[in-house]
């Protein structure tokens, strides 16, 4: 795997030599200062690369290699005539990226919210801080503090009444600070969205069910992922976070169902998947390791990052889980990285040119000075070194294993 991080650009905390230290040598980065729906200039690509790729000629290089994200405009997903100048643009884009070299591009169809948490500093036994989903605090949010209409139907009788009553004993700043975290805008930003103009653009929704909103993900795809192809960049899904609906709205890329239909509505390449182990791994029912084997050949960027299961409810729908430990949650690691290394050896027998696979440490937890640090949440720079750490420490392993039952036949 080629070992990467995210860098959110000069603002970001963390910095670039932290990165090329962490032992990366690869930089994931995006133009978060361009809106969204607007086309990404040449200079400002070649500006982003020239400022991570300056200190290359006296230390060991980084080079940019994967957008996190070329951002969906919400018109795209919502279907509307207007989403057609969008999807120009958003060629265009593509066409600027691969004039500088770039060749793998992520993306999301989440409407409205991208990752959702209700707590981005939970406090672990160790006194490490992670990023925690709680079914029963999003339903606070949803049905005492948004007061959603119909927000009810979401919620089962007893969630709505424990709620309810949670949302009583909450001090002002508990409901103050459980609003902020559930808001928190794209990631880049800094800001939230404002309770009135968030529930206009879940009114937006209102006539996009879960069928709609496929039909308008293979209509993006199909608009997009030839033209990809053609200009040598793979494009790669990053799958709902988590990946159930909330607040009404649809969620389409949360099982390999969904990611089977996604891949057969445009048959390239170019429509290819970002592996993310810690979106996925937060439903029972997803088999990683099956899943990796079945979309192989499509799988184009990784995200490791592991979430344990806290509390699932009778249907095994996870109600709670916290970002874990990267070797420590309900992902199994070892497995799912010994099935990239398998796909890897694939592509490198067949001498395909992406035969090593981008790959980054999702998220980390906050530890040691972390602590004392703002960053963006779950970006902290010693929490995601570790996990770094950690898991090339599997790759090497598995790797070392593998040549030796090569030279001698047997499994170590
Ligand atoms: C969270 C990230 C996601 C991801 C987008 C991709 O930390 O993995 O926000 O960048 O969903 O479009």
């Amino acid at each position: 795997m080629i070992h990467t991080m995210r860098w959110f650009g000069p603002q970001d905390p963390v910095s670039l030599m932290d990165i090329r230290q962490a032992g990366c040598t690869g930089v994931v980065s995006a133009l978060h200062q361009v809106a969204v729906g607007e086309v990404w200039s040449v200079e400002a690509i070649e500006a982003r690369k020239a400022l991570i790729e300056k200190d290359n000629d006296t230390y060991s290089k980084l080079e940019w290699l994967v957008v996190e994200s070329l951002p969906v405009h919400e018109d795209i997903k919502k279907g509307l005539p207007s989403r057609e100048k969008y999807l120009e643009n958003y060629q265009i884009s593509l066409r600027n990226l691969a004039k500088c070299g770039i060749q793998t591009v992520c993306y999301n169809f989440m409407p409205v919210l991208d990752w959702s948490r209700t707590k981005l500093d939970y406090i672990l036994p160790d006194g490490a801080r992670a990023l925690r989903f709680v079914w029963e605090d999003f339903a606070v949010f949803d049905l005492c503090i948004l007061q959603r209409p119909n927000a009810e139907e979401d919620y089962t009788e007893q969630v709505r009444q424990s709620a309810r009553s949670k949302f009583e004993r909450m001090t002002d700043a508990e409901k103050e600070a459980l609003k902020n975290t559930v808001l928190l805008g794209l990631p880049g930003s800094e800001e939230a969205f404002e309770l009135a103009t968030f529930q206009s653009l879940l009114d937006d929704y209102q006539a996009i069910g879960d069928r709609e909103l496929r039909e308008n993900l293979y209509y993006f795809v199909q608009q997009v992922a030839p033209v990809a192809q053609q200009l040598g960049i793979n494009l790669c899904i990053h799958p709902d976070d988590p990946p159930f609906p909330l607040l009404g709205l649809p969620r389409v890329v949360s099982t390999e169902q969904d990611l089977a239909a996604l891949m057969s509505s445009c048959d390239v390449r170019a429509n290819g998947v970002t592996f993310c182990t810690g979106s996925l791994g937060v439903r029972p029912d997803n088999d990683l390791p099956q899943m990796i084997r079945r979309f192989a050949d499509r799988i184009h960027f990784i995200h490791l990052r592991t979430t344990k299961r806290e509390l699932t409810d009778a249907e095994g729908k996870p109600m709670i889980f916290h970002e874990a430990a990267h070797l420590e949650g309900d992902v199994d690691m070892v497995e799912v990285i010994r099935e990239i290394l398998a796909e890897e050896r694939k592509r490198a027998k067949n001498n395909q040119k992406d035969a090593q696979l981008p790959m980054r440490p999702d998220h980390g937890h906050q530890i040691l000075d972390d602590l004392t640090k703002k960053t963006y949440p779950g970006y902290s720079a010693i929490g995601r070194l570790k996990g770094l750490a950690e898991l090339r420490g599997v790759e090497v392993a598995l790797q070392a294993a593998h040549s030796t039952r090569g030279t001698t036949g047997k499994r170590s």
